[in-house]
Order: C-alpha cells, then sequence, then structure tokens
C-alpha cells in the first residue's frame, strides 16, 4: 500500500534468495532448513507479488522454473565445443593398457588421476551468461543437440544464477532420475495403463526431451556436473587440475557427486574401481561404471582427443552383472486395471547387490519370444541396476521335464474370463465383481460421467472396500447411514447426505448405468449409442455380436467386449443385483440430458498431442457427450484447441488465429465427464 515501487524491487528480490537459497540446501546439499508448507508459502508470496507486478519478474526468479509454454519441438543448437563420448576399458587389463598409453604420450613426467561415478543418465551442457543461465541442451550426437533449456530450469538442483559473478561458462553434467523415484514413475504410469520405463535412464531421457516443461518438472530430476568449460571469474584465478575444477564447480552452487578420489597410480585407480563395483547398489542412483581422468588440465591439454574421446580419460565399464537360476513356477496376478501379468518365480540369486527371486514377463508375446518355461534355466540381470528381467534361456541345459506355460483363459483373482482382444497383448478379466478390480471399478461407477454419486470419490470408495463394507459394487446399495459412520473420520451429517446421493443415483439414465459398469470400450457415447438402441438392459445383456456390430458406430471392438462381458455370469449377477436394488435400467421416457452435458453444445474442437490421462477416443466421446463436435483441422471456427504433449502444427495454427487453448483439465472442468 504505502510501499515506493524501490521497496517493493527490495523486498521481492530479497524473497527469491531466500527461496533460492532454500532450494540450494534442498537440492544441492541435501540438507533441508525450512518445512515444506514454510517453503509453499514463500513461493505464494512471491508469486503473488510477481503477478501484480510482472515487470518485476527476472529470468531467474524460482516462479520461472515452473515451466513455460509447450512446444512444437526443440530447436537444434550447435555445441561451442563438442561434446566428445569417452573410451570404454572392460576390465583391470584394459585399464592398465590406458594408463600405458597415458604414460607413453606424457613422456614419463608424473601426473595423478580423479576417478568419479560415471552416472546411468542423460548427458546435458548448461551455459552461463553474466551469472545467468542462459541455455541448456542434450549432447545429442556431440556436435549438435537440443535446446531443452525450460525443461532443464524445472530441475531444482540446476542453479539458474551463479553463487558467484562469472561472465561465460559451460559446464556438462548428467540428468539422472534416482531409483526410488523410477519406480514411483512406474507405478504411476502400471496404474494409468501407460508404457513402462526400462530403466532409470530411459526415464530421464524421457523426461527431459518433453515438449510440456509441466511434465518434466513432475518428474523428480536431479544433475551431477562433472566438467567446465573455460571459466572467466573477475579474480582471474582459474582451475589447474580436474580437482580443482570440481571444487569450484561446488562452489558456484553445483550439485558435485561427493563420491570421487584423487589416484596416485593406476592400481590406486583400480582398486577404487573395484570398491565401486561391490558398493554400486547401496547407491540411491544407479552408476554404469567408473570415469577416469587425467587430473591437470596441462597434461589433459597436452594428451588432447581422437575425433572421437579424449585420450586423457576413459569411462571404466563394470561386468554386466548376470546371475544364472531356475524358474520354479510361472504365477499370474491381476492389476487394479483388470490386466493379467504372467510372473517368473525364479530360484533365488544375488544379482547387483540383492536377492532376486521374481521377474516380471510382462505378456504372452513376451513369454513365447524368450520362449520360457517352467523349469528352465536362465540367465537374469537387472536393468538399469533396478528391474529383474529374464535375459535368455539356456536352451542347452534343457533335461525335457520343462514344462511350455500357457496364460491362464480365468481370471486368477475371480474366475472370470479372461481376453486378450485383437492388437493388444495383455489379457484382461472381464469380471466387474472381481476384487483385484473392486476399487478401481467402484470408482469409476461412482464418478461423474458415470452415476455421479456425489461424496464418493476416491477416498471413501477406498475405505469402504478397506473397510469390507462393500464387496461388490451393488454392496454400496445396501449401506446405511450407521455403517457409514462407524468408519473414521464420518460426521451424521456427511453420511446421512451420502445415502441420499446413492438413493439418487438409482434414477441416473440408462446410458449412464451402462457407462458405469465399466466394460472395456464402452466409454459414454457408446453408452448413450447402446442405450438408445436398446432401451433395456435386459435386451444389451443378451445381444449378440451380429445384432450389436449391426447398429451404426458400433464397431467389432465394441461388440466384442460387451458380448464378452455379458457371457460373464458375475456380471449377469452383478446386473440382477442392481436390478434388485431399485435402479433405473430402461431408457424410456427419460430426458437423459441434463444442464452439464450440454456445455460444450455447438462448439467445435481440436484434439492435438498426447493428453495426461484420456486416449484420443475417449476425449472425443467426453465432447461429443457434451454436445461438441471435434474435427481435425485449426481454423477461425474452432472454438478450443485441446492440446496435450508433443502437440503438432495445430497448436502454432491455433496461436496464430487467436483460438482458446486449453488443455486436459480445463477440458474436464467443461465437460465433467469420465473423473479418473
Ligand atoms: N564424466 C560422463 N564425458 C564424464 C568430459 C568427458 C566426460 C562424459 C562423462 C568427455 C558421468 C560423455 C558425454 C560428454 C561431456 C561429453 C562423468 C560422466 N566426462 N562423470 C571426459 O557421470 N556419466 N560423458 N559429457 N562431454
Amino acid at each position: 500500500m504505502g510501499a515506493g515501487m524501490g521497496e517493493i524491487h527490495v523486498k521481492v528480490d530479497a524473497l527469491r534468495r531466500e527461496i533460492e537459497k532454500h532450494n540450494y540446501f534442498y537440492h544441492v546439499l541435501d540438507a533441508p532448513n525450512i518445512t515444506d508448507a514454510d517453503y509453499d508459502r514463500l513461493m505464494a508470496e512471491l508469486q503473488e507479488w510477481e503477478n501484480k507486478y510482472p515487470e518485476l519478474v527476472t529470468p531467474d526468479s524460482p516462479t520461472q522454473r515452473v515451466g513455460g509454454a509447450l512446444r512444437e519441438g526443440f530447436v537444434t543448437i550447435r555445441h561451442t565445443v563438442p561434446m566428445l563420448s569417452l573410451a570404454n576399458a572392460f576390465g583391470a587389463e584394459e585399464l592398465r593398457e590406458f594408463d600405458r598409453r597415458v604414460r607413453s604420450a606424457l613422456d614419463d613426467q608424473p601426473y595423478d588421476y580423479v576417478v568419479e561415478l560415471k552416472i546411468d543418465g542423460v548427458a546435458v551442457s548448461l551455459v552461463y551468461r553474466d551469472d545467468l543461465l542462459a541455455r541448456g541442451a542434450t549432447r545429442g550426437d556431440g556436435e549438435y543437440g537440443e535446446d531443452i533449456t525450460a525443461n532443464l530450469k524445472t530441475i531444482k538442483s540446476i542453479p539458474l544464477r551463479l553463487r558467484q559473478p562469472v561472465s561465460a561458462l559451460e559446464v556438462r553434467g548428467e540428468i539422472y532420475m534416482s531409483k526410488e523415484s523410477f519406480l514411483d514413475l512406474n507405478r504411476r504410469r502400471e496404474e494409468g495403463g501407460e508404457a513402462l520405463f526400462a530403466n532409470p535412464r530411459n526415464a530421464a531421457a524421457g523426461s527431459v526431451r518433453q515438449l510440456n516443461p509441466a511434465v518434466t518438472a513432475g518428474r523428480n530430476l536431479s544433475i551431477f556436473v562433472y566438467a567446465a568449460g573455460a571459466v572467466e571469474l573477475p579474480s582471474g584465478e582459474a582451475p589447474a587440475s580436474h580437482e580443482e575444477a570440481l571444487k569450484l564447480l561446488d562452489r558456484l552452487g553445483f550439485r558435485v557427486n561427493p563420491h570421487h578420489q584423487v589416484c596416485a597410480d593406476i592400481d590406486e585407480v583400480i582398486s577404487y574401481c573395484s570398491l565401486w563395483a561391490e558398493k554400486k547398489a547401496e547407491l540411491p542412483y544407479s552408476i554404469d561404471g567408473l570415469v577416469i581422468k587425467v587430473n591437470s588440465l596441462a597434461q589433459q591439454a597436452r594428451l588432447g582427443a581422437t575425433m572421437k574421446s579424449p585420450r586423457w580419460a576413459v569411462a571404466y565399464k563394470f561386468p554386466t552383472e548376470e546371475a544364472e537360476t531356475t524358474v520354479r513356477d510361472i504365477m499370474v496376478s491381476v492389476g487394479r486395471t483388470g490386466v493379467i501379468t504372467p510372473t517368473a518365480i525364479l530360484e533365488p540369486v544375488t544379482v547387483a547387490g540383492s536377492t532376486v527371486s521374481r521377474a516380471s514377463l510382462h505378456n504372452e508375446d513376451i513369454i513365447r519370444e524368450k520362449d520360457v518355461g517352467i523349469g528352465d534355466r536362465v540367465v537374469i540381470h537387472k536393468a538399469g541396476d533396478v528391474i529383474p528381467e529374464i535375459v535368455r534361456v539356456l536352451k542347452d541345459k534343457r533335461t525335457g521335464d520343462e514344462k511350455k506355460f500357457h496364460m491362464p483363459r480365468a481370471c486368477p483373482a475371480c474366475g472370470a474370463e479372461a481376453v486378450r482382444q485383437s492388437g493388444e497383448a495383455a489379457y484382461r478379466c472381464t469380471g466387474a465383481a472381481c476384487p483385484a478390480r473392486l476399487l478401481e471399478g467402484m470408482i469409476h461407477f461412482s464418478s461423474r460421467g458415470a452415476m455421479d454419486i456425489a461424496g464418493m470419490g476416491p477416498a471413501v470408495v477406498t475405505q469402504l472396500v478397506n473397510s469390507g463394507l462393500v464387496k461388490d459394487i451393488a454392496d454400496i446399495y445396501l449401506l446405511t447411514a450407521e455403517q457409514l459412520t462407524s468408519l473414521e473420520r464420518f460426521a451424521a451429517k456427511s453420511a446421512e447426505n451420502l445415502i441420499r446421493a446413492i438413493e439418487d443415483s438409482k434414477n441416473q439414465p440408462l446410458h449412464r448405468l451402462i457407462f458405469a459398469l465399466g466394460v472395456r470400450h464402452v466409454g459414454e457415447r457408446a453408452a448413450r449409442i447402446l442405450a438408445d438402441y436398446f432401451e433395456d438392459i435386459h435386451l444389451l445383456m443378451d445381444a449378440q455380436m451380429e445384432e450389436l456390430t449391426a447398429i451404426p458406430e458400433v464397431g467389432p471392438k465394441i461388440a466384442e467386449s460387451v458380448t464378452a462381458f455379458m457371457r460373464e455370469n458375475q456380471n449377469r449377477e452383478l446386473i440382477r443385483r442392481l436390478i434388485g436394488c431399485g435402479l433405473n435400467v430402461s431408457a424410456q421416457d427419460r430426458p437423459a440430458t441434463g444442464r452439464q452435458e450440454h456445455a460444450l453444445a455447438g462448439k467445435t474442437l481440436v484434439l492435438t498431442g498426447t493428453l495426461p490421462t484420456l486416449k484420443r477416443e475417449e476425449a472425443r466421446e467426453l465432447i461429443e457427450s457434451g454436445g461438441g463436435k471435434v474435427t481435425s483441422a485449426v481454423s477461425k471456427s474452432t472454438d478450443y484447441l485441446v492440446a496435450g504433449e508433443n502437440p503438432g502444427g495445430k497448436y502454432d495454427k491455433a496461436v496464430k488465429l487467436g483460438v482458446a487453448i486449453i488443455d486436459e483439465k480445463e477440458l474436464l472442468q467443461l465437460v465433467p465427464g469420465v473423473a479418473r
């Protein structure tokens, strides 16, 4: 209020420095000195000031890490100094050969080495001008890389401003994802039905090459830096050795890996390498070896480089850790989405520092391709040091007692038919009452596009399932207010409200019930078509392939899925129980559309890029269920462009024409539909 611009400027500046200091403590020093809540408060305060006075925003403001606009593609840059690759050495003998070459090139001058961990990540270059991060790029082919500055800015261990003034500096390092974050990410992807990353390096590489920096920001990446180009310090001082360069990088605010050692000779190098070959499993991130560098920068210059790699450095690669064991059994399990996954149960063996007793076989095709049978001797390893995998079967060791494995045709959790649809690798359980699928199925059933039971979101559904109060979906119609109040954090009032919402849902139109059953490939639009055609659930229950495929817009995929679902006894039983509970199961005389369903009436939308949760077809169904139309090209008459990851040229066109661009979240707000 009373504060003049000058004062505000000083205040905002102090706030920024304080936040960056906390970032540095947390992400570089691994020593947080503030609670998350307090940190969030500081960020919120800064954001508020910057919203109010946008002219005060600086490129190194912590708010600028969050990630800007989506990109069409990456701009190719040329590295000022090529990023060479490293020659490899496998085993002690090859390290000694490297040492002999160094010794002879240096004419028997004395020299020493620095040995550091070889982080298994993605090499990047960071260019700083006048203390500020000006450009970040991938290594690419060493000469040309891609400009990924916006993505790298989201990584909190990368300083946006150096802690000491430097007019120009290029540093190089490795972006990586910790083993824990990698497993977390894959767990989330599995739940969302997305393809899994094979190892932490692939996950890191995929994450820095996202066109939407917000996606990178959510990936929990980190960096270790290991090389500095020409440094111009005001003091004129310059590091004389790699060891000094690492110290300087540390002082400038970079994250330098603490595990490195100066070694006086190659014997010391070899024992340091053996030490880490033993201990690498203890690290929270994957390493694929060590890097040995001649310490003196003058000697590095004297040794020079070949076309491909410097003569003063070599990568010691760990022998790939493999172990031989026996497949005791192959078991199948059902995930929350109904996907049935085979897993090899192994005779326990130690690989890369831990005991392995199982390895995922992913799906039927992979089992066939690898030709794995029960009783086979197999070689296993850990992809990216984390994920146990069968590398190959030792077919010469077969005795003839091995048993071929066949994917079961029934779900191991509920006995329902397991179906593999054409074009898919996975078998899926078709049981709507399957206990493995209960949670997911109920969350979908009560969600907004489906039965729309207010107050029954994922948290409450989880409580109901875990308490044992509901064992299948129809059980929710038998719940009482007393049962609900017996649950934790359930007040009498909210119990009453939920019971009323459940009761009200019995009157939902038929198409919502059909959608709510969670039949694969039957989205909101297909559910409407089926409801309009059959007008009664009994008729849908007995529909045959020919009749279904004869309906306009119902293809073999939907028809196959509906008939498989309706063949299953437990599903018929569930529908009968729902009918018994008094649910509306016919479409007659029911004005099916409410206000929200026409939210997009008369609007034209275009989809581009990959949306975070909705498949293309689901997004289309959602839009059409809201009364909107989906077209393929952006024009002046387009009302909204819905943009996801890696949008195409449509994005630019929309910007040019001033078409409103929204993301999936905003789309879901426009048409409250499939809550996932
Ligand atoms: N040190 C990777 N290259 C590394 C600077 C040299 C080098 C690496 C390194 C060439 C690691 C090749 C790609 C590249 C910068 C070229 C390391 C690691 N040193 N500690 C000797 O931890 N992965 N990689 N990077 N220029």
